[in-house]
């Protein structure tokens, strides 16, 4: 009769130790796992994304962060919105000391990796944009070679307003730029 407890007690302690490893199994997160390293693809974090209301209507530069989280690096290859006819990935060069931008086919981000878009720097340059007012935001799809599309929403800035004053200057100079592209 005493045998009998120890028996009926081990069943349900098997039950549980089979499930644990099914979870295991099913998340990759079974820290034994020879595949450990491989389970763990890139994981993109958008945040504080920002368009700027454009002084000149044909061009707003767009702003935002974006971390990796993921263990694989990946890599972002375009961007879109309702709000603008294209959206370009920049970056500024400084060339004899007179800034210019190039247009990026291909931003990288390796794993654990923050790149920051931000004036004097990285940027997303939205042609042709809908009317922005301060207050609107604006729904930014980026596409990443391997975790696929991003959404997040950029909030609409007035660089004049006070808030941002210091990168006014780098804001005409994108003006500048596209004029001429634009004739
Ligand atoms: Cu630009």
């Amino acid at each position: 009769m005493a045998a009998a407890a120890p028996a009926a007690a081990a069943r349900p302690g098997a039950a549980l130790a089979a499930a644990l490893v099914a979870l295991a199994a099913l998340t990759g997160c079974g820290s034994a796992g020879s595949d450990a390293p491989a389970a763990s693809g890139p994981d993109i974090v958008v945040r504080d994304a920002t368009v700027r209301i454009p002084a000149n209507p044909d061009v707003a530069a767009g702003y935002l962060t974006m971390e990796n989280k993921g263990g694989t690096g990946d890599t972002l290859t375009g961007a879109e919105t309702d709000a603008a006819e294209e959206v370009q990935m920049h970056d500024t060069r400084e060339e004899d000391g007179a800034m210019t931008m190039v247009e990026q086919q291909e931003v990288p981000i390796g794993a654990g990796e923050t790149v920051e878009f931000s004036t004097g720097g990285l940027h997303l340059m939205l042609m042709d944009p809908a009317d922005l007012e301060v207050g609107d935001t604006v729904a930014l799809t980026l596409r990443f070679a391997e975790s696929g599309t991003v959404e997040t929403e950029a909030a609409v800035v007035d660089p004049m307003d006070g808030s941002d004053g210091s990168d006014g200057h780098g804001h005409h100079d994108h003006h500048d730029h596209h004029d001429r592209r634009s004739g």
